[in-house]
């Protein structure tokens, strides 16, 4: 049985940390730090190197699963964890000061990635903030002609994480 490796990229807070420990079916590998500074405000801790846990799919397929630091100092990381990668889950935090201009600095990091490989896009806190919604999402992607599904998803909830990682398994077998 072929084993896939996905990665979860996206800002700051955005909740790969939190994905990644929600799907896990061992315990999770991660390099969480005490936050400082500007990150501190937010939440208590942060990715410096990478996440990395596993899940079992119910055909039995191994998914291998990668989280990348949100801050760009470590953008020399995300370039590293892509080898190898079928697939990139980009997360932007809805209630961010710009989630739109987020998701742009990874569409134009993870490009080559996306064309070569899938991705998808799940857009998390959106109980903390409405917009920008998922239309406009949509309409952002056109912009840049990218076709690409976008899913509304609170990363503390296994199964809306389940739902958009299945969605990129799927997507992967076509
Ligand atoms: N209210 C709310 N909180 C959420 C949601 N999704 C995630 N969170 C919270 O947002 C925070 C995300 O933190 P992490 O998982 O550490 O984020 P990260 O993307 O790994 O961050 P870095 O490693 O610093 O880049 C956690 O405190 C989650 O509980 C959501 O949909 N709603
Ligand atoms: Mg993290």
């Amino acid at each position: 049985m072929k084993e896939i490796k996905l990665v979860f990229t996206g800002s700051m807070g955005a909740g790969k940390t939190t994905a990644i420990s929600a799907l896990s079916e061992i315990p999770v590998i991660n390099t969480d730090v005490n936050a400082t500074d500007e990150v501190i405000a937010r939440k208590a801790t942060t990715t410096v190197a990478l996440d990395y846990g596993e899940m079992t799919l119910p055909d039995g397929q191994k998914l291998r699963l990668y989280g990348t630091p949100g801050q760009e100092r470590f953008a020399y990381m995300w370039k590293i964890l892509m080898q190898g990668a079928l697939g990139l889950i980009i997360l932007v935090d809805n209630a961010g000061e710009n989630p739109l201009g987020d998701l742009e600095i990874y569409l134009n990091h993870f490009r080559e990635d996306i064309e070569k490989t899938t991705a998808v896009i799940g857009v998390t806190r959106m109980d903390l903030s409405k917009k920008p919604n998922l239309a406009a999402y949509n309409d952002f992607l056109r912009k840049k002609n990218l076709q690409l599904p976008v899913f509304s998803v609170d990363v503390r909830r296994k199964q809306n994480v389940v739902l958009m990682v299945q969605t990129l398994v799927a997507m992967l077998e076509y």
